[in-house]
């Protein structure tokens, strides 16, 4: 095994390049194992495997620096810098992160994990490189799919400036997570394509150089290089704004590659290097179904199918068929992804109504805006976004969705914990980011049947409203309860005294668990289903207060600014009011939310159990606060 010779970063310079098609191999079959066990990026990584041996055959780790967009592909990266073992335990709690992380290794420049930031970090680190007269090289390298994400073109507007060097590998698969749409993708294409002005060009230059004076033509013409490809491309992009372009090039080709990043560090300027790479490549399964394999559940090898099959619906299947039936009966209800139409579920939609249906790639917040629009025109936009992305968004919702108090309907999926992803991936600031924006309204269903419910709601509501359901298997308990959703009204589940415990989402499962041991344990307890985050239901909250001794929050999200600090400011106001009118009750309140830190990687059940909000680290902290 080659493989086995790499140990640490540069090793592989010792490699003869006469053997860089078999280590090639070795990684795609390492890849291939290790991933089909732990799950993982497949599809992007088995794309880049070439891209980042020529990368770091060409650089000098970790003195030169490498921005992987988004992080998803750095699997080879993390290979060829002595992190072989760390895949036996990739992406589990306490084992590799899925990544690049810099306290992971030296050769991790930045963290990353949401898509469109290595342009604007990978130029603060040449500006820092400048500033303070080094000369090591800074590579960011991003896909075709992150390349619509707008912060690219504001790290390129600036970059554009630039008078030394910063290389920017484009990485074209032609994909992003499923097929990548639009006008950029569209430009990629066009240039990628474009055989004719590749012979047009060598058809030039040898009639020029069979002319008298002719070599000195085609010097010339070389030397003013953006002009010549304006005149046989038109839109030149890139060199129009000042940022040479080199590509292009194979992105399986080792040596074209060293070649090109060769003559990109002799550029005193931002430099894009156009390099053509296919998804999955090497791996039939990867290649036939790119969008299954890019973040990829564990799996047979043979035969590309995941080990465990899911047998029961996920949120998202529930939110995908509701969708469908919301379009059928409504012509307003017109839906939005930012690049996710398998993963939000709206695949199905698309299908049905493909009109009404919208990718506007990765662009959160153009997503929202554009949402903002179609609701001031008079339809009824559905905005699905995973909770970390819509981060992203937070002053269009603002500005552009709640001053106006527009009705964009907002279906943040992943919300809470998503387990191997890691920090940048956890939904858990949403319910805190979304709640402090006034008119904007928050749910979250209990189980499958709610978020139905709930989603039919929000669609006549007529003002913005988010609802938000976690990753995963849906839940199917307590069927029998789905009284009408009233606006900003709980639902009481089953009422007793002692404790009462108000849960948001996906911690009313949890609740049920909880309250079943405290009554083995003699306990009378209380299990209120918050469904409303916002408005809170304050009858609600007092009706507790006057029967309890303890109200216990849930929720799986931060702690501050969540929803048990909305409870706590609801008892401090009703406390008031109370003792004015001589009533007197004590009731405490413990709240059951994520600290206020990062969630790094690993299964969900064993991070609940970490930050304690499993249901023996509640039940403990009930026993202990009823003591
Ligand atoms: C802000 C943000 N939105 C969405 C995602 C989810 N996401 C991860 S990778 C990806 C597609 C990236 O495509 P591309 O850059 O072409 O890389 P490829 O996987 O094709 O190599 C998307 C949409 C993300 N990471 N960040």
């Amino acid at each position: 095994m080659i493989l086995e010779n790499i140990k640490e970063a540069n090793d592989i310079k010792k490699i003869d390049s006469s053997q860089y098609g078999e280590l090639a191999e070795e990684i795609r079959q390492f890849l291939i194992e290790k991933i089909s066990v732990t799950g993982g990026h497949l599809g992007s990584n088995l794309g880049a495997v070439e891209l980042t041996m020529a990368l770091h055959l060409s650089l000098n780790l970790p003195e030169d620096k490498i921005i992987w967009d988004v992080g998803h592909q750095s699997y080879t990266h993390k290979l060829l810098t002595g992190r072989r073992d760390g895949f036996e335990n990739l992406r589990k709690f306490g084992g590799m992160s899925g990544f690049p992380k810099r306290k992971e290794s030296p050769c991790d420049s930045f963290d990353t994990g949401h898509s469109s930031t290595s342009l604007s970090a990978g130029l603060g680190l040449v500006k820092a490189r400048d500033l303070k007269g080094e000369k090591n090289t800074i590579v960011s390298v991003i896909g075709d799919g992150s390349f619509t994400g707008g912060m690219v073109y504001e790290a390129l507007n600036n970059a554009a400036r630039l008078e030394s060097n910063f290389i920017i590998v484009l990485n074209d698969n032609n994909m992003s997570i499923s097929e990548n749409v639009g006008g950029v993708p569209k430009y990629l294409n066009s240039i990628r394509t474009n055989d004719g002005y590749l012979e047009l060009k060598k058809g030039i230059y040898d009639k020029l150089k069979s002319v008298k004076n002719g070599d000195a033509l085609v010097k010339s013409i070389r030397r003013a290089k953006g002009s010549f490809k304006q005149l046989v491309i038109p839109g030149m992009m890139f060199e129009d704004m000042g940022i040479t372009y080199l590509g292009p090039v194979d992105g399986h080709n080792i040596q074209d590659m060293i070649s090109v990043f060769k003559d990109a560090r002799r550029c005193k300027t931002a430099v894009i290097v156009h390099v053509s790479t296919h998804k999955g490549k090497g791996y039939a399964p990867a290649e036939k179904h790119p969008a299954r394999f890019h973040g990829a559940e564990p799996f047979e090898i043979e035969t590309g199918l995941p080990t465990k099959p899911r047998t029961k619906a996920n949120y998202t299947d529930i939110f995908s068929t509701v969708m469908t039936k919301l379009g059928a009966r409504d012509e307003k209800v017109v839906a939005i992804t930012a690049a996710m139409p398998d993963g939000t579920g709206l695949k199905r939609f698309h299908n049905i109504y493909p009109e009404r249906f919208f990718d506007v790639g990765i662009a959160e917040e153009h997503a929202v805006t554009f949402a903002a629009g179609l609701a001031a025109g008079g339809l009824k936009p559905i905005v699905a976004i995973y909770s970390s992305f819509l981060q992203r968004a937070y002053d269009q919702i603002l500005h552009d969705v709640c001053i106006q108090n527009l009705p964009v309907i907002f279906a943040i999926d992943r919300a809470g914990l998503v387990g191997s992803d890691g920090e940048t991936h956890q939904g858990i600031f949403d319910l805190s980011f979304l709640s402090s924006i006034p008119n904007m309204h928050i749910m979250a269903p209990k189980n499958k049947w709610e978020l139905s419910d709930m989603l039919k709601y929000a669609v006549a509501f007529g003002a913005p409203i988010a609802l938000r359901y976690p990753r995963g298997e849906a839940y199917d308990g307590l069927p029998e309860f789905r009284a009408p959703i009233e606006y900003g009204k709980a639902e009481m589940l089953y009422e007793e005294s002692d404790i009462a415990l108000m849960a948001v989402g996906s911690m009313v499962k949890v609740g049920v668990e909880v309250r079943r041991a405290l009554k083995e344990m003699g306990y009378s307890c209380t299990l209120v289903n918050a469904r409303f985050v916002k408005p809170i239901d304050e009858e609600m909250i007092g009706h507790l207060c006057e029967h309890h001794q303890l109200i216990v929050s849930m929720e799986e999200n931060v702690a501050s600014g969540g929803f048990g600090e909305k409870v706590r400011a609801c008892m401090d106001k009703l406390r008031d009011m109370e003792m004015k009118e001589n009533k007197n009750w004590n009731t405490e309140l413990l709240s059951i939310a994520i600290p206020d830190e990062y969630v790094e990687h690993g299964n969900v059940e064993l991070l609940k159990k970490e930050i304690g909000i499993d249901t023996d680290s509640i039940l403990a902290k009930i026993k202990n606060a009823m003591a």
